[in-house]
């Protein structure tokens, strides 16, 4: 087997001493942390799209990467060589998940068969690179949204045959998924939305991607794929408005068709921010609901308005991620996938190795930054101590559905104007920056 990365070894933790760039500074795969090491914590994932596919094209001007593997043919022989040169990145980069589109890997044929073929036969390398090196798939998809088929959607398109297409791509997806052993799923509804209303039939669209769902949670018990099913939530982009708006409109939707059971959420922090939120809210909405399982990480530029997919390098946003995922328990089936591309201008092969290792260490820091500020534990206490009124009788009642509006305007005359403390904002914000080190 040739070497692609001929003069990068594999990734060495060095300390956060090391001045060697090729070198984790905080990523030390098997260090613990609350009794698990970084690598069970983090479970990150490369994506086969952005690493493999992304040429660093963008609106105004073509692909600058250099992939000296790639000879930009859709032909089987550099379908297979990409997948040749990614394994050994996982290797050297030391990640031991990716995720991946069916056709990231494999070239749509002339007829359905050939581009059922291509997969099949792709997903064999596939599997066969993972017995060699001992890399697992966190989750597979379809690519749903690149083909001209679907330039109205998917399953929620306006014609049934296009939807019948998806429907065969999905099936064949989690076929190729289960095949490979991938802990997940994810359904993100590249073209599930709409561009005006004038021409679109909304809850005609809904209703067919219910039954969309529907037919794969179908599929999955019948195949016996036991993986879980994520779904991906983004506001908009491509389409001005995406049905899977935010993780609050996914829940809805799972719940009045009944599927919260089959589905957990996918969260990815710069669609967190293209839907207003923050990475924190949309995470938090998940795990209240029990529904949070899987993180697309990644960030956007706080001046550009689209999925950028910057790596994620802003320790503040990756310790309120692990805040939150340590809180839960932890990530189980799902993992940190890298859904991230480098900037256009960093286009030489060693910048996937840059790009990867500033995502990790940023990652890496923001779990042991969190892991503290649970340990000192001033936060928790600060909210256990603002609603401290609520553990009186009177809050419990209330808690406990026990009360009346009679009961509590009794109460509200017998105690004049309620005192308050102050939310003490910054104050809070300054004991988080304690741990920012
Ligand atoms: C696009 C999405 C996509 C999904 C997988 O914005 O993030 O990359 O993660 O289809
Ligand atoms: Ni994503
Ligand atoms: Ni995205």
């Amino acid at each position: 087997m040739s070497e692609y990365f001929p003069d990068i070894p594999v990734i060495p933790y060095a300390g956060p001493d090391s001045r060697d760039p090729l070198s984790f500074r905080y990523y030390d795969a098997d260090a613990e942390v609350e009794g698990r090491t970084m690598r069970d914590h983090l479970r990150f994932a490369s994506a086969y799209w952005h690493t493999m596919r992304n040429g660093l094209n963008d609106p105004f001007g073509e692909a600058t990467a250099i992939m000296p593997w790639d000879d930009g043919s859709e032909s089987l022989e550099n379908a297979e060589r990409r997948i040749e040169a990614f394994f050994e990145f996982l290797s050297k980069i030391g990640i031991d998940y990716y995720c991946f589109h069916d056709r990231d890997v494999a070239p749509e044929g002339t007829t359905l068969e050939e581009t059922n073929r291509n997969l099949d036969h792709l997903t064999g390398v596939l599997e066969r690179h993972q017995q060699a090196t001992g890399k697992k798939l966190l989750w597979g998809t379809a690519c749903l949204f690149a083909h001209p088929r679907y330039v109205h959607g998917a399953a929620t398109s306006c014609s049934v045959d296009v939807f019948a297409h998806a429907a065969s791509q999905v099936r064949r997806a989690i076929d190729a998924t289960h095949r490979l052993g991938g802990s997940g799923y994810v359904f993100w509804g590249g073209r599930e939305g709409y561009s005006t209303l004038l021409n679109t039939d909304m809850p005609r669209e809904l209703s067919h991607l219910a039954r969309f769902l529907e037919m794969a949670v179908d599929y999955r018990s019948r195949s016996g794929f036991t993986g879980q099913f994520f779904i991906e939530p983004k506001p908009h982009e491509p389409t001005s408005h995406q049905y899977d708006f935010d993780a609050a409109a996914c829940l809805n939707f799972l719940r009045e068709h009944d599927l919260l059971d089959e589905f957990m959420l996918n969260i990815e922090t710069n669609h967190a921010t293209l839907a207003s939120h923050s990475m924190e809210h949309e995470l938090q909405v998940a795990a209240a609901a029990g529904m949070l399982g899987s993180i697309d990480a990644n960030m956007g530029h706080e001046h550009l308005g689209w999925d950028t997919d910057h790596f994620p390098t802003d320790i503040y946003l990756t310790t309120r991620i692990m805040r939150i995922v340590l809180e839960m328990g932890g990530l189980d089936s799902g993992g940190l996938n890298f859904d991230a591309k480098r900037r256009r201008g960093s286009f030489e092969p060693v910048d996937l190795f840059h790009a990867h290792i500033a995502g990790m260490d940023a990652f890496a820091r923001g779990l042991r930054i969190a892991a503290a500020i649970r340990v000192d534990r001033r936060l928790d206490d600060a909210i256990q101590a603002r609603y401290a009124q609520w553990d009186t009788e009177l809050g419990q009642r209330v808690e406990a559905g026990d009360c009346t509006l009679e009961d509590l305007e009794a109460h509200a005359g017998s105690i004049g104007e309620p005192t308050l403390a102050s939310g003490r904002e910054e104050m809070l914000e300054s004991i988080f920056n304690d741990h920012i080190r």
